[in-house]
């Protein structure tokens, strides 16, 4: 009578041997590792197979003196080791896929002076080459032109910088919206012309646009010394905002790395997060109030926008009693806050009823033709048609 037991123990044996490379199929993570080690075990396990190849000295193999269960589970362990160990290292050109991404980085300079330059240098030292696509000056009317002054051919080819020329101050908006729609880089990063990014600061930006093309990203905004360049006070800054009914904005700061509202001039954004909501009000006049409305346009088109936590950079804010920190440029008066009406009045949909107990708005004011005063709001209203069809009638 042939031995009963033998048959079923070697095949669940095994089965036992190859269960880990059958689970790798049906879960989707095969790898031949886990295979390979299964082929060198079978032989042993096949009685028949054992004694033919090793014949006599199968006695003397080490493996064979242990028993099955322990062998058993000392390849389970090499492979799913092997598998996680792969998965692991798999996770690392996924992200460096991430990281390849490019940033074009847009200054909107408007009589910056030697500041442009230090922002310029600034940019391009902290900003690995392999990452930097491109630095886009946009000289928003300084005279004498920046190409004449602080940003000579020598000076821009040293950088890797372009200039984008306007003749005229169109003011920061339009400024900050040429030279978006100029950036071929796969992430473009707005700063103001006075800063000093810190090193390092790329990295969130990429992971956290890598993750989600619709987030927009801004750094830690901290001081900076104007004499040397350099950061003050540590890495202490501010990075969030929150909208006012009265549609303004005001500085907070909370644990969590979600920000309402943009406080302006310094985030990144992917090129396709851009183009899909359109960049800036073409309507906006000078400065003030695109803010609001590049966050609502975010945040309500199925957007968001997140601090960078470990990304610094230091600004240089406008001082009264600092000469150094004037601004050089005009803003025409009243824009900001017919900027910040547009932005309200566009996005707030039936709350835009409320706008009206804030006298200072003038939310209700009429051209002498009868059409608001802060203007026609259609290509505010495209974006939000395209983006969020069901709010297209709030
Ligand atoms: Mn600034």
């Amino acid at each position: 009578m042939p031995p009963k037991s033998s048959v079923p123990k070697y095949t669940i044996r095994l089965g036992l041997v190859w269960l880990v490379p059958l689970a790798t199929l049906v879960l989707g993570c095969f790898h031949w590792i886990p295979v390979l080690l299964a082929l060198l075990l079978t032989p042993l396990e096949v009685p028949k197979v054992r004694a033919r190849l090793f014949g006599r000295a199968k006695k003397l193999l080490p493996c064979l003196k242990v028993p099955a269960l322990l062998r058993l589970s000392v390849l389970w362990l090499l492979q799913v080791w092997f598998l996680i160990l792969w998965r692991a290292s798999d996770a690392e050109p996924a992200s460096s896929i991430d990281a390849v991404q490019k940033i074009s980085v847009v200054l909107p300079c408007a009589g910056e002076g030697q500041y442009a330059l230090n922002t310029v240098r600034a940019v391009y030292e902290t900003t690995p080459q392999s990452v930097l696509h491109e630095i886009i000056v946009v000289d928003d009317g300084t005279d004498p032109p920046l190409e004449q002054s602080f940003l000579t051919p020598e000076v821009l080819d040293k950088y890797g910088a372009t200039i984008l020329r306007h003749a005229e101050t169109v003011g920061l908006i339009g400024a900050k919206k040429d030279g978006g729609d100029a950036a071929t880089g796969d992430i473009v990063v707005f700063f103001d012309c006075h800063v000093a990014p810190q090193p390092g600061w790329h990295e969130s930006f990429l992971r956290l646009i890598g993750e989600n093309y619709r987030r927009i990203v801004t750094p830690v905004i901290t001081d900076l010394d104007v004499g040397t360049w350099q950061q003050i006070g540590g890495s202490h800054g501010q990075a969030k905002c929150y909208l006012t009914w009265d549609a303004d904005f005001k500085w907070f700061s909370s644990e969590d790395p979600y920000v309402p509202i943009l406080s302006g001039g310094l985030l990144g954004i992917s090129k396709r997060w851009w183009n899909e909501t359109g960049g800036y009000d073409v309507e906006m006049v000078g400065w003030g109030g695109e803010n609001l409305d590049q966050s609502l346009r975010s945040w309500l088109c199925g957007g968001e926008i997140m601090m960078a936590q470990d990304s610094f950079v230091a600004h240089m804010w406008r001082k009264p009693d600092d000469p150094r920190t004037r601004a050089n440029y005009q803003v025409k008066a009243g824009a900001a806050s017919r900027n910040r009406l547009r932005a309200a009045m566009a996005w707030y949909g039936e709350f835009s009823e409320k706008l009206a107990s804030f006298p200072g708005l003038q939310s209700k004011r009429l051209n002498p033709d009868g059409t608001p005063w802060y203007g026609n709001l259609d290509n505010i209203l495209e974006v939000k048609k395209r983006l969020k069809p069901e709010a297209q009638n709030l």
